[in-house]
């Protein structure tokens, strides 16, 4: 009964009242249960589009699953993923009680208690013995979903004072975080294109339609692109792939892997070289314009044409056309990202935005102001003021490059890693040679896995604790309403009760927490520890909402009306905040005097670097037997974990090699032929799918697959299981600057298996 996207516009309310959290019968609507049936609203928590549901139960059970046309956000928008919500809840796969790996590899079900005492003891015993950085954490990418988890799992971190931190983002949107932290001051003043507005909208590396959208919480892409045409505007997307974006675009053009940031720095060199850039209200707020002009001069469309295989027409047009726009924003994720120069990349991005009077004005790029300021309520970072012990890897925001963890594990030496903590990550499937990784664990102490299935990476674990989850914890978006293209706030309790002994993922957390640093610190730093810890999530929540600007305890004045818990139980669709706001910068920057400094000096020499690679590559002629690595995400895919999901697990193979005819022609491939694809790390067995969707040179797979190993209780992925990129990508390359891992256009050599 779930709706997908495409179909007509949603009927406005049909749902029966429901008020303070009660749900009511429904009659008539769901004629299968029109006597026990009820209806809980939520927003899915399965990606950043937080689409509104309406989840049709007994109680018990999930009976059904639409979209809610009354949440002021996603109108009614869900995906297929949505049911996928009820699968996790029935998966017979699921872990439900902590599990021990005996020596021969089997696992014995535990009691909680002695789960925590024993993962506690046996980390705090690795730190007494060879120290704090001894201690790794990598936490994955559903951690950001989940409310426990983002106000708990900093504390277990801080605790551990390790300096082995890792996570999702360095393999994500680190370069994101960069280019806010240097331009902004703050890592997580992350503008959002405000695409309900706009009238120009470019996209680079970035496939929202199918991805629904990321740093760019905006569900149901494809009818708000449609309206952006509708009104006259113009969608122009750049990949190396003509994606599903693409598709509903007005132009396309392919970009070799790799080559946005010279693009980048092209369109802003155009931007500056034509007469007066339009800085708008930060005019009088900018530094270094005519360093950053004279950093740019010979990034000319010319001098960049080949080596991104655009013409130089094509690039010069782009620029016109951007700057001329009366309200344009720049936009670019992934693909972009994930490059040797991302983090540059990124910054250009927002400084083009800025150049053309875009940043921080309707239509352009914009700053949220949700209900919990999350910005206000967290650090803002820092770079480069540590580096990994082996490979010198810089650290960003407290963290290293998880491409470094494995020889962090291998290397022998003061500060080896002999223990690691996973909570919500997978990333003997996510990071680069992650397979490499895989025999890494092994090396380990000891590995506790917080997750709720044995997968690639918790099989390695000596301890494995599984959270309630999905439907079973409540919900609060804290990341995503800060970065919607609309100020919404929407909460919903649990629904289903889980299992009975099981525990929340910020339980988990605070029995580790509580564990490790008894006995430790003064009484009222213990007592402080303990109120923090006993307040549940729901209980932090209430208090940021009535702290924060809407709330009754913020703002100027008391308002009885305020935002709390109880307003957001009372208001299940969700509580319209109002568009972005323009001219909150420079208030809002967090840099010194206030200031947005364009000749940041790892920039300057992040250009000289980029520039001497470009006239390097100018005496270079790469054969056409190099093919280039992308990656690609499909609809019913959520990274690596959704292959479970029944509901999901259907339709043609998923896991194939897109191929450009030309490129198969050159090696006699045939469609659907199963080839071996090469890379400096590792090789995959996959099947091809000829396809002119990518560039010639190019090719593409998804990531998150390469299941069926053994120790994995994955019974519906392995029946499928597909190969993993990971087993080619290459932690050796990262982007110099960020740390961030490079997965757009690996070198690969694609072999016959039959000549
Ligand atoms: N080559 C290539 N690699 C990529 C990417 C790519 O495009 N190409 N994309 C990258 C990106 S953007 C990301 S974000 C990463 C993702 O990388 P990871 O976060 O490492 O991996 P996921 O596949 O998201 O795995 C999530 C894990 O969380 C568990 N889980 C789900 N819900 C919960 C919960 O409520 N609590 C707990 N404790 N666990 C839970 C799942 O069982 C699963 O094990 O992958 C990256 N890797
Ligand atoms: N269905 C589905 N949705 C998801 C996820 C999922 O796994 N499945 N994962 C979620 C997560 S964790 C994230 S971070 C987001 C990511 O959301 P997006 O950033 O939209 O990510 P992708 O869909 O991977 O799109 C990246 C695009 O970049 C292109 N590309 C690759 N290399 C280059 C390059 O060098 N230059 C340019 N210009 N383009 C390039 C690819 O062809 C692809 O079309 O999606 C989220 N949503
Ligand atoms: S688009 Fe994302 S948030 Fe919306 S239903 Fe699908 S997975 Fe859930
Ligand atoms: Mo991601």
């Amino acid at each position: 009964m779930y709706r997908h996207e495409g179909s007509s516009t949603p009927p406005r309310p049909s749902t029966p009242a429901v008020r303070c959290g009660l749900a009511l019968p429904v009659a008539g609507r769901y004629p299968r249960s029109v006597t026990t049936a009820r209806l809980h609203h939520r927003a899915c928590n399965l990606c950043e589009a937080m689409c509104g549901l309406v989840i049709e139960h007994d109680g018990e059970r999930v009976l059904g699953i639409e979209g809610d046309p009354d949440d002021p956000l996603s109108r009614g928008h869900l995906c297929a993923k949505a049911f996928a919500l009820r699968d996790i809840a029935v998966d017979p796969d699921r872990l439900r009680r902590p599990l021990r790996r005996r020596a021969d590899g089997s696992y014995a079900e535990i009691g909680w208690d002695e789960a925590l005492d024993e993962a506690a003891a046996r980390l705090g015993d690795i730190q007494a013995r060879h120290g704090r950085d001894a201690v790794a954490v990598y936490q994955g990418n559903p951690s950001v979903h989940n409310l426990g988890t983002m106000l708990f799992a900093p504390q277990l971190v801080r605790a551990l004072r390790t300096r082995n931190r890792f996570s999702a983002t360095s393999v994500d949107q680190l370069p994101h975080h960069f280019a806010a932290y240097l331009l902004f001051g703050h890592q997580l003043l992350l503008p959002v294109p405000d695409v309900d507005r706009t009238d120009h909208l470019l996209i680079l590396g970035a496939n929202p339609l199918v991805s629904n959208g990321s740093l760019m919480t905006a569900p149901g892409m494809r009818t708000r692109l449609r309206a952006l045409r509708a009104r006259g505007g113009r969608v122009v997307v750049v990949d190396p792939r003509r994606s599903e974006t693409a598709e509903a675009a007005d132009v396309h053009h392919f970009i070799r892997p790799g080559g946005d940031a010279l693009l980048l720095a092209a369109l802003c060199q155009q931007v500056l070289a034509a007469p007066g850039p339009r800085l708008r209200h930060l005019a009088a707020t900018v530094d270094g314009l005519d360093t950053l002009s004279q950093a740019l001069r010979t990034y000319t469309p010319d001098a960049v044409a080949s080596a991104t295989g655009l013409d130089a027409d094509v690039i010069a047009g782009m620029a016109r056309d951007f700057a001329a726009a009366e309200r344009a924003v720049c936009y670019a994720r992934l693909g972009v990202c994930t490059a040797p120069h991302g983090g540059l990349a990124l910054w250009l991005v927002a400084v083009l935005n800025l150049l053309t009077g875009n940043l921080d004005r309707v239509g352009g790029a914009m700053f949220t102001s949700p209900a919990v300021d999350v910005v206000a309520r967290s650090s803002r970072g820092g770079y480069a003021r540590w580096h990994s012990r082996v490979r010198r890897a810089p650290e960003f925001g407290g963290e290293l490059p998880v491409s470094v963890l494995a020889e962090e594990i291998l290397t022998p030496g003061s500060g080896q890693v002999r223990a690691l903590i996973t909570s919500a990550g997978n990333p003997v499937l996510s990071t680069p040679a992650g397979h490499r990784l895989g025999q890494a664990l092994e090396q380990l102490e000891f590995m506790v896995s917080i997750d709720i299935y044995r997968n690639e990476t918790t099989r390695h674990a000596h301890l494995i604790l599984p959270p309630r989850t999905g439907l079973e914890v409540p919900h609060y978006d804290l990341i995503f309403h800060a970065l919607a293209v609309r100020n919404t706030a929407r909460f919903a309790d649990r629904l289903l009760a889980g299992d009975p002994g099981g525990r929340d993922d910020w339980q988990i957390y605070a029995g580790l927490l509580q564990r490790l640093d008894a006995g430790g610190g003064g009484p009222w730093a213990r007592l402080l520890a303990l109120a923090n810890r006993t307040l549940s999530p729901t209980r932090q929540l209430d208090l940021a909402l009535r702290a924060g600007p809407y709330g009754s305890l913020g703002g100027r004045a008391l308002r009885r009306d305020g935002l709390s818990v109880a307003a957001l139980r009372r208001q299940v669709h969700g509580v319209d905040l109002g568009p972005l706001r323009a001219d909150q910068l420079p208030a809002r920057l967090a840099t010194a005097g206030r200031r947005i400094d364009l000749a940041a000096a790892p920039i300057l020499a992040d250009l000289v670097a980029l520039d001497a690679e470009l006239s390097a590559a100018g005496t270079q002629e790469s054969g056409r037997e190099v093919l280039h690595l992308i990656g690609r995400r499909g609809l019913a895919d959520c990274n690596s974990w959704l292959h479970n999901a029944k509901t999901l697990a259907k339709g043609r193979d998923r896991c194939v090699l897109l191929l450009h005819p030309e490129d198969a022609a050159l090696r006699g491939v045939c469609d659907g032929e199963v080839v071996r694809l090469r890379s400096a790390v590792g090789a995959v067995q996959v099947p091809v799918r000829l396809s002119s969707e990518v560039m010639p040179g190019v090719v593409s797979l998804p990531h998150g697959f390469g299941h069926g190993h053994d120790g994995t209780s994955l019974s519906v992925a392995n029946l499928r299981p597909g190969a993993s990129i990971n087993d080619l990508t290459d932690p050796s390359a990262l982007d110099s600057l960020t740390g961030n891992a490079v997965f757009s256009g690996v070198q690969v050599a694609l072999e016959r298996l039959h000549p």
